[in-house]
């Protein structure tokens, strides 16, 4: 038998020593290679699922889930099971379900009042210049089955939507074997999902994308999923929107060594639990403060059921990094773009402008990572891999489109119309020229 006890090290590296640079690339690097042998397969099974609807899903559904349905009304669940579910629950999950969905909402209702509305104004010609925000109609929200299956992704991805306006939700979710998770059929039933079919994998993202006779066709894919479901996303596009193709969860702490060393080991556990390629971070000027930590690593670790899993991550990519001040940690985060920062600060006012790029944000002691997860409000689906540089937490922004809107008066056909008809003879395109003129001569035209 394996007696060897686990053990998680976090690298540990000083700003100070030669090779940083080289230590601290090296820890970073990480490559979503798109596996060949996958991207074909998903090829075949969107391709199928495009020719032949109905019976290529359930075909897969066989194959991939051994689940055998004679149709695919028997894969939809129906309203009824959904809000079953919720009562067969406990009363404390049913409760904390409500009261977490109830804060997730509330926080994208304030989205939605400060970036998710028309506008419009009037130019000195009395001409109105606009933009019109409108939900999407109809989108379709991907939930993993098995050990990722997150009942709070479920709100996290249908709550935006929701309060956007979405008429029409439909949720997929694999079933191998049959196996439903209630707190999931529960959290659809909350969030206001209006169908669900218990589908999954590259299939159902094809089923979504194109329709089928039993499926409708949304507008847009969002939500987490294993690398067939990923392959598949990215292969619909253009077809479909999509939301981020995320990769594996990722926590960045930066402590000025004044909250407990066990607070903050639970948090660079809290991430390193999600998946072996998870990645925990710590930076901190005070060298012995580093070492609390990795003491109270080393004493809390047995206790955790997946220590296996933390070990792996925080072996494999975690790091405990000594910095020269908080100046120079802040820089460092600037540089990794995490998904999640936490501010282990006793003022963190105070650094929270000089960090740029961070999917989230989560300042002073007792703001943990998880509360974030659950029920703090804000989403927890949030760009990784450093690509919080370029994009935002999923959002109610995500579920609406912008038409813009433009109403000329009579005395903007004339200031337009001279700035148009110059431009337009400059790229050869009388017909546009002629658009404009004659709009500024009503009379002599038409
Ligand atoms: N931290 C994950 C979300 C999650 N955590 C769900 C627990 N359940 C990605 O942000
Ligand atoms: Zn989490």
């Amino acid at each position: 038998a394996n007696t060897t006890p686990l053990q998680a090290r976090p690298l540990r590296l000083s700003t100070q020593q030669p090779d940083f640079e080289a230590q601290f690339a090296q820890r970073q690097h990480w490559s979503a290679e798109a596996d060949a042998a996958i991207e074909q397969r998903v090829q075949g099974i969107v391709a199928d699922v495009r020719a032949r609807g109905d019976a290529a899903v359930l075909d897969c559904t066989r194959r991939f889930d051994r689940l055998h349905a004679p149709s695919m009304a028997a894969l939809e669940l129906q309203p009824s099971e959904l809000q079953a579910a919720f009562e067969q629950l406990p009363a404390a999950q049913r409760e904390a379900l409500l009261q977490a969905a109830a804060r997730v909402r509330r926080y994208h209702e304030a989205q939605l009042q400060a970036c998710g509305q028309s506008w419009s104004y009037r130019d000195a010609d009395g001409s109105l210049l606009g933009q019109k925000v409108t939900p999407l109609e109809r989108v379709g929200i991907y939930v993993p089955g098995g050990r990722a299956a997150y009942p709070s992704s479920v709100l996290m991805n249908a709550i935006p939507a929701q309060v956007a306006g979405v008429a029409e939700i439909v949720m997929v979710v694999p079933t191998p074997d049959g196996t439903k998770n209630p707190l999931v059929l529960a959290a659809a039933h909350v969030a206001g999902v209006t169908r669900a079919f218990t589908i999954g994998g590259a299939q159902a993202v094809a089923a979504l994308a194109y329709g089928t006779q039993s499926i409708p066709r949304v507008d847009k894919i969002t939500g987490p999923g294993n690398a067939y479901v990923a392959s598949a996303k990215k292969h619909v596009f253009g077809q479909v929107g999509i939301d981020m193709i995320a990769g594996p969860s990722e926590i960045l702490v930066l402590a000025d060594g004044s909250t407990p060393p066990d607070w903050v080991a639970m948090d660079l556990f809290s991430q390193a639990e999600h998946d072996e390629l998870a990645q925990s971070i710590l930076l901190c000027p005070d060298a012995a403060y580093l070492d609390a930590v990795q003491a109270a690593i080393d004493r809390l670790l047995p206790e955790m059921p997946r220590a296996a899993i933390i070990a792996a991550s925080l072996n494999g990519r975690g790091a405990l990094i000594q910095t020269r001040s908080l100046e120079e940690a802040c820089a460092i985060s600037n540089r990794i773009a995490p998904e999640h920062l936490e501010l282990a600060c006793r003022e963190p006012q105070r650094w929270e402008p000089l960090l740029l790029h961070a999917g989230a944000i989560f300042m002073g002691a007792y703001t943990s990572e998880s509360l974030g997860d659950y029920c703090a409000g804000p989403n927890h689906v949030l760009p990784t891999a450093g690509t919080a540089r370029f994009s935002s937490p999923l959002g109610v922004y995500d579920f609406q489109k912008r038409s813009s809107l433009i109403e000329v008066s009579a005395a903007g056909a004339q200031t337009l119309g001279r700035i148009a008809s110059v431009l337009a003879h400059g790229e050869g395109l009388q017909a546009h020229a002629l658009a404009a003129e004659m709009r500024m001569h009503p009379s002599t035209s038409g």
